[in-house]
């Protein structure tokens, strides 16, 4: 089942159900804001106060980064435009009865030349299933090569912050966004503070152990992943999130950020893809 709904506000969603799994992705920002096995609980965290809004990031679940992680284009807001931009639905399939897969599509517009003077099409490609396929890419309809920062800025819920290891960024290369410092991660990653880093040169698979389940990410197109909690500080003066939301999720972010940007000559493109399994 795919089904277009729309909330009292005009916002609207994709409902998909297949035997394997629900999903919800808004159309704004092409945002997956649920993904949920058969039987289980959800598997992507979202704030329970967050905006459903035109012009609002939903807070929780995949915004998508694009085209800056971050920062990392200071003419562009944080995390670029796309998490805020309406994408059309360009196709939606059920490529069997546990498998469904749908396409979103951003292209640039007056308003996206006015902030990002590039002709572009985002294609946003997800396929439902017993795991959770993401894939974005980037054609670049210009006559110029333009450079850019994005990420899959996945939200996982979790039993609770401290039972949470994220393995497989042992003696990577990371900038902490904490200290604008450079640094070496020192075996896996547990988290009692604020975490905010950026790894370079990662092209293993992760994965996140929590209580009760493990989680695998594998990325292609990518070299860097984002890992970060706000803990209780931010947490505070973070848009949309409880105080206490910091206990109840982690991100780790597939994304070409920093050093691993990705430069998409006229006419070519670049796919950063995550697939995410759980077990
Ligand atoms: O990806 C980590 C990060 O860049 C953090 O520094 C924090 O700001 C987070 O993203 C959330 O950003 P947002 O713009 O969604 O509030």
């Amino acid at each position: 089942m795919i089904e277009l709904k729309k909330l009292s506000n005009g916002f609207e969603y994709l409902e998909i159900q297949n035997d394997f799994a629900t999903a919800k992705i808004a159309l704004q920002g092409a945002h997956i804001f649920e993904y949920k096995r058969s039987g289980e609980d959800d598997l992507l965290w979202l704030s329970e106060v967050s905006d459903f809004e035109r012009g609002k990031a939903i807070r929780g679940g995949v915004p998508i980064c694009w085209p800056a992680f971050g920062l990392n284009n200071p003419e562009l807001p944080q995390h670029g435009f796309a998490r805020t931009s309406l994408f059309e639905l360009v196709s939606s399939s059920e490529i069997d009865a546990e498998t469904t897969e749908v396409k979103l599509r951003l292209t640039h517009s007056e308003d996206t030349l006015k902030l990002w003077n590039y002709k572009f099409e985002l294609v946003f490609k997800v396929t439902i299933s017993d795991k959770l396929t993401m894939e974005l890419t980037t054609i670049n309809r210009d006559e110029k090569g333009f450079k850019l920062t994005q990420a899959l800025h996945s939200y996982f819920k979790l039993s609770d912050i401290s039972n949470a290891v994220v393995k497989g960024l042992d003696k990577k290369l990371c900038f902490d966004a904490l200290t604008d410092g450079n640094g070496i991660q020192n075996g896996d990653i547990t988290f009692n503070q604020e975490f905010d880093r950026v790894f370079q040169k990662v092209e293993n698979e992760l994965i996140l152990k929590d209580r009760d389940k493990t989680i695998k990410i594998d990325n292609k197109g990518s070299s860097s992943v984002v890992v970060w909690n706000p803990w209780i500080d931010k947490c505070k003066r973070m848009s949309a999130m409880k105080d206490e939301a910091y206990r109840e999720f982690v991100c780790i972010e597939s994304a070409n950020a920093f050093e691993d940007f990705v430069i998409v000559k006229p006419q070519k493109k670049h796919t950063l893809k995550a697939t995410i399994e759980f077990f």
